[in-house]
């Protein structure tokens, strides 16, 4: 008997800038993502003034899906993939961020791209912003620090509404948008909102204005996506780290309610249209100047989201200090600790795939729409064989650790879950390291960190057994019916 819903949306997850490459070709201007050089394991990477001779950015050629993404597709549909997330790279659409009219070519990239898609019958999920804003906004206008980019933003969306009305049903807003919840964090306020902290300036303050911006930006593009096709579904995305108070001691769970409340403020607004009543008076409080005005309070009521979207690959934890103040405010850069009863992967992401169901759970209670995971995976260091086989049981071990919770939450528990597409599809250019080496696909790229590499595609063993959990539609997650070729 099939537990899942028939028509439930299997599939995998990418964004443009980490796998598409091609960064100055058809007309692309230079995003967020072109100025970030690549890191080692346990270091962030740099961000430059521009692009700067000498230097190495992986984005520039990515997996090079640009030109590759026919044959990609392909191995997609191989898998039986029934919706495929990837991005549209806003600097395709508008090269500089701040012209009036989009750029044909990169129009005409996407519809080739889900034209090819739509051929094998794999629905697009689009992400409208993913860690790839122009440049030039950044240079202009100081990102999302500037209310005007909330009108570039919302160009940029009305223009590929308007040209895949009829090829994608599936939109994300922003992507990861409570990432920068951890404001200290360069990467973080740099990759969500272009905003680089000057010293002296309060990070907080910079963090929640940005992000009102976003959120407003965010709910103009509901209103305008539902008016040019009332069909599409347009949600939020998080991410969703939960974070569990690290004991039982009353001041632990308080800790951790502020720091879910913190995270998660931004599909708070996103899914009910309005600032929850805590953060209102934070922000008074801490007399952090925000401008926010009584129309952005009436438009966010009006552009709530249809679903809400959300990576998960781990848990948080944390504990209270002996001096909070009454606010128990959270800095997530100081503020986790370790859990020790879960594991960690190379990265040091806390493995915790009942997290997984907790948080289905978690969002069922607090929003009631429909959830979608659009990202869960594993990154980890992959060894192709002579054979050109890749032997990656972690990665089916994680994935299926995780499927059995997803099930659990739907079966059991009754939650709504649209689809699930697991990050990657592809081996992509990590987010947070630059690097090829942190792998995360179902297919295996030839490409090291230094840029060397054929390019090939190899499928790894993850592949044919994601194929075979796809054909049964989650109800045999064994490997023994996967077949190799
Ligand atoms: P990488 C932080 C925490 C959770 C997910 O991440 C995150 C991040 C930012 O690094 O990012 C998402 O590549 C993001 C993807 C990213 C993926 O998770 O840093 O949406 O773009 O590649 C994995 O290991």
């Amino acid at each position: 008997m099939t537990e899942l819903p028939k028509n439930f949306l299997w599939g995998g997850a990418v964004a443009a800038h980490q796998v598409e490459g091609a960064y100055n070709v058809g007309g692309k201007g230079l995003s967020v993502a072109d100025v970030m050089t690549a890191a080692g394991s346990h270091d962030e990477r740099r961000i430059t003034d521009g692009v700067q001779e000498g230097e190495f950015y992986p984005n520039h050629e990515a997996v090079d899906f640009y030109h590759q993404f026919p044959e990609d597709v392909k191995l997609f549909a191989e898998m039986g993939f029934k919706s495929f997330r990837t991005s549209i790279a806003w600097s395709r659409i508008f090269p500089q961020g701040d012209e009036t009219e989009p750029n044909e070519e990169g129009l005409a990239f996407y519809d080739r791209l889900f034209d090819e898609c739509l051929k094998y019958n794999i629905e697009p999920v689009v992400t409208l912003s993913h860690f790839e804003m122009p440049y030039h906004l950044v240079t202009e206008y100081g990102g999302f620090r500037s209310r005007k980019t909330i009108t570039f933003f919302t160009r940029f969306a009305e223009a590929v509404f308007n040209r895949y009305k009829d090829k994608v049903k599936y939109w994300l807003t922003f992507n990861e948008i409570n990432n920068q919840s951890n404001y200290n964090r360069e990467f973080t306020l740099f990759t969500n909102s272009g905003i680089q902290v000057k010293p002296g300036e309060n990070a907080e303050a910079v963090m929640y204005q940005a992000g009102h911006y976003e959120v407003v930006a965010s709910a103009r593009a509901v209103q305008i996506g539902h008016k040019i096709n009332p069909d599409f579904q347009i949600g939020a995305m998080v991410a969703f780290s939960p974070v569990y108070p690290a004991t039982d001691k009353p001041a632990d769970v308080l800790k951790a309610q502020r720091a879910m409340q913190a995270r998660f403020w931004f599909s708070d607004v996103q899914v009910e249209g309005e600032y929850p009543s805590w953060l209102t008076r934070y922000q008074k409080a801490k007399q952090f100047n925000l401008d926010i005005t009584p129309e952005d309070l009436a438009e966010l009521k009006k552009g709530t989201v249809d679903y809400l979207g959300f990576s998960y690959y781990m848990s948080f934890a944390t504990a209270a200090s002996d001096h909070e103040d009454k606010y128990y405010s959270y800095n997530e850069s100081e503020d986790l600790v370790t859990n020790t009863y879960v594991p960690r992967s190379d990265w040091g992401w806390q493995v915790d795939p009942e997290g997984l169901r907790y948080g289905l759970n978690w969002m069922n209670d607090r929003y009631h729409v429909p959830v979608f995971i659009v990202e869960n995976g594993i990154g980890a260091i992959d060894k192709l064989e002579a054979d050109h086989q890749v032997h990656d049981q972690y990665r089916i071990k994680y994935l299926r650790d995780h499927i059995e919770q997803m099930k659990l939450a739907i079966v059991e528990d009754g939650v709504d879950v649209m689809g699930y597409t697991p990050w990657s599809a592809i081996d992509i250019v990590s987010a947070s390291t630059g690097q090829l080496s942190k792998r995360y696909g179902f297919i295996y790229v030839d490409r090291n960190d230094d840029g060397s590499g054929s390019l090939a595609r190899y499928r790894k063993d993850s592949f044919y057994w994601y194929q075979h959990v796809i054909e049964t539609n989650g109800d045999d997650l064994s490997e023994s019916g996967a077949k190799h070729a």
